[in-house]
This record gives C-alpha cells, sequence and structure tokens, in this order.
C-alpha cells in the first residue's frame, strides 16, 4: 500500500519534464526538536545523543536539530505539544509534566509518591512505561495529535531552597517555591503549606539568582549542571515524583518518512532513550548493583560523576536524605491531591499503573 501511494506520489511529482523522487520532495533540510534544559543536562544529553545517531546512521540524510533552552516555545514550555501538534516543532523530547496540560492522562507520573512510595521506585517507573499504562500513556499522546516513540527520563525530582533544611513539611511552610505550570503541582505544594509559584524554567535562575523564589524542584540532573547550588544550598532527596521524557514527532512529519528510516528513528530514540534513562539514575540512590554505570561504560560515555550525593556536599549543599517516618509526613498531607487527581487522569489508567507496579513488588 505505501509502495502504491509512494509511486502515485512520484507520479504526480513529474512535473515541467524533472522527476523529483516523493524522498527527495519530502524531506527537509533540518528538522527541529524542542528540549526545555540546556544540552549539558542529562535531558539535552540524551535529546543530542538521538540527534547524533540519527544523522550517522542516515548518512547526513536526516538532520535532526536540538534546539535547546525552550528557543521553540519562546519560553513557554506548557505550549510545546500545541506547537508540536500544528508542525511549528518536528521532533521533541519533552517532559510529560510539560504536555499534561493538553493530554490529562500525562500527570499519573506527577502523582506525588505514587511512584516513590515503591520499595524500588526505579523498578516502579520502568513497570509504568513498559506495562499496560504506558501502552495507555501512549494512546492518548497519539489520539490528541502526537506519535509517540518511547520513553525516555529526566529524573525523579528533589527540592531546593535558600532558606533551611527541610526535613517535614512544617519546615516547607510560607516558603517561595517555583513549580512548573501545572495545576497538580501548584496543588501539591500548597498541600505543604508552601507558598508555589508557577513559573516557566527559562525564568526561574534568575528568579532564584534575584531570590524572587526560594527554592524549586527537579532532578539533580538539572540542579547541577545549571549550578543551582550556587543560590539554594539545600537539597532534599524525596524523589516524589518520577520525570520521565516523551520522544515524540509530529504524526505529518512521521509519515513523510520511508519505512526503512522511520525503523532507523525508532531505533535511535530507544537507544538514546537508554543513555538518557542511565544517566538519570547512575550515582543516585540506585539498587541495581552498578548497572547503571556498566552500560554507560559499555556504550563509551562513562560518567564522570558517580555518587551525586558526594558531589552535591562538595560544591556546598547541605543534602537532606529523609527517613521512611519523614517521608509518610509528605505523603499524608498530599493525599488528597492524589485523590483529587485520580479523576482527572483516569481510573482506569491510574488502575492500570498500580497494577504494573504491584507486579514488580
Ligand atoms: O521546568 C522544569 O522544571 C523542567 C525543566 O524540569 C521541565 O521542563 C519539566
Amino acid at each position: 500500500m505505501r509502495k502504491v501511494l509512494a509511486l502515485a506520489l512520484a507520479a504526480a511529482l513529474v512535473c515541467g519534464g524533472v522527476f523529483v523522487s516523493p524522498a527527495l520532495a519530502a524531506y527537509k533540510d533540518e528538522y527541529k526538536l524542542d528540549i526545555v534544559p540546556g544540552i549539558s543536562t542529562g535531558w539535552g544529553l540524551g535529546a543530542q545523543h538521538f540527534s547524533d545517531l540519527v544523522r550517522e546512521r542516515s548518512g547526513g540524510k536526516i538532520n535532526i536539530k536540538v534546539y535547546a533552552n525552550s528557543q521553540l516555545t519562546t519560553g513557554r514550555q506548557t505550549n510545546a505539544f500545541m506547537l508540536l501538534r500544528n508542525g511549528t516543532i518536528d521532533f521533541a523530547c519533552q517532559s510529560t509534566i510539560n504536555y499534561s496540560p493538553q493530554i490529562p492522562e500525562l500527570n499519573l507520573f506527577a502523582l506525588p509518591f505514587f511512584i516513590a512510595g515503591q520499595p524500588d521506585r526505579y523498578k516502579a517507573l520502568d513497570a509504568i512505561t513498559h506495562g499496560k499504562s504506558g501502552e495507555l500513556v501512549a494512546e492518548a499522546i497519539e489520539k490528541k495529535g502526537g506519535k509517540f516513540l518511547c520513553f525516555g527520563e529526566n529524573g525523579f525530582r528533589e527540592m531546593t531552597n535558600s532558606k533551611k533544611e527541610i526535613r517535614s513539611p512544617e519546615d516547607l511552610q510560607g516558603l517561595k517555591m517555583r513549580v512548573v505550570g501545572s495545576a497538580l503541582f501548584l496543588d501539591t505544594f500548597k498541600a505543604l503549606g508552601s507558598n508555589p509559584v508557577a513559573m516557566p524554567w527559562s525564568d526561574t535562575m534568575s528568579a532564584l539568582q534575584q531570590g524572587v523564589i526560594d527554592g524549586q524542584e527537579n532532578p539533580i540532573n538539572i540542579i547541577y549542571p545549571n549550578k543551582v547550588y550556587e543560590y539554594n544550598k539545600y537539597i532534599t532527596n524525596w524523589h516524589y515524583m518520577g520525570d520521565p521524557t516523551l520522544f515524540v514527532v509530529n504524526p505529518k512529519i512521521w509519515m513523510s518518512f520511508s519505512y526503512e528510516d522511520q525503523e532507523l528513528i525508532l531505533k535511535a530514540a530507544k537507544e538514546a532513550a537508554a543513555y538518557q534513562i542511565a544517566i538519570a539514575r547512575v550515582g543516585i540512590d540506585e539498587k541495581d548493583g552498578g548497572k547503571n554505570l556498566e552500560y554507560l561504560k559499555s556504550i563509551g560515555k562513562a560518567p564522570e560523576i558517580t555518587d551525586w550525593n558526594a558531589e552535591l556536599a562538595r560544591v556546598g549543599m547541605v543534602v537532606t536524605n529523609l527517613t521512611p517516618e519523614e517521608t509518610r509526613k509528605f505523603v499524608e498531607l498530599t493525599k488528597p491531591v492524589v485523590d483529587t487527581w485520580r479523576k482527572t487522569i483516569g481510573e482506569e489508567l491510574v488502575k492500570a499503573a498500580e497494577a504494573d507496579m504491584a507486579a514488580v513488588k
């Protein structure tokens, strides 16, 4: 069928005696890929790896350029899905958080302590992304107009601030915390007694520097390369939500690739995602016996830092790891938020995720 269509298209393109092959006519010189943070973050490195693999393997035919720092959304990261859908953005490696205003199902990952509350949070997250619930999430994205390729990872999100060590919700009272522009985050941080401010990431570093906000939450892979520690001395490792990335493409662009190139792109996305996941996890409270480090070495990408708590302390941070009892207080206060948001996300999906996680306990 595809061949017949290609032939018909090729015939249609014979104009003025010049034959233009459908592939040559359809492929762009450059495909724009959207990411929110800088290239030196784990998120950025994974996206760049994807671009490099595709360029190499296609012999330079498919050139995907990574536009970092929300350039393609001019800082409006929560508009990113609309721009992917309308073709302003061709490819993206995006956080579920930034697409969640348009695709409510994606709030699943941001339910406070939903994944972190499992015995092994990494296993639990993998159970979702590889399970029935992950399929439902992919379906939700496709229904709304994005071609889903695979899940990568930004990382579990931790909390930093300039004022004090946070061990309990009482310590958070009144602190001005920057959160992403998604209602679930405002609800979570209000429930904990803080004073959350929704703000794009592109404004966050200067807001921290100027003291407009006291703190923020992000994975260590974002915190460290952005030198958040220059303004925020305190970090609390609470892992309260897992933040996978989504490798996606505009469906029309996807259909413009030959079947072979689609395969090439999908394989490259999966490899880049595996790399991104490993760097999001290596050296952070792993229970995998060094599997991530071994994997990164095996692909020639051994990380410089293999113990993040030690490194954060070295650059002057007070690193706080919560005990299970301390974590419980945060869980209790955010439980009503989980109960409310289950309905927005959809019970079927939340239950599927619970079943996927229970299966690997
Ligand atoms: O805005 C953030 O905090 C970031 C960079 O992590 C996301 O885009 C979700």
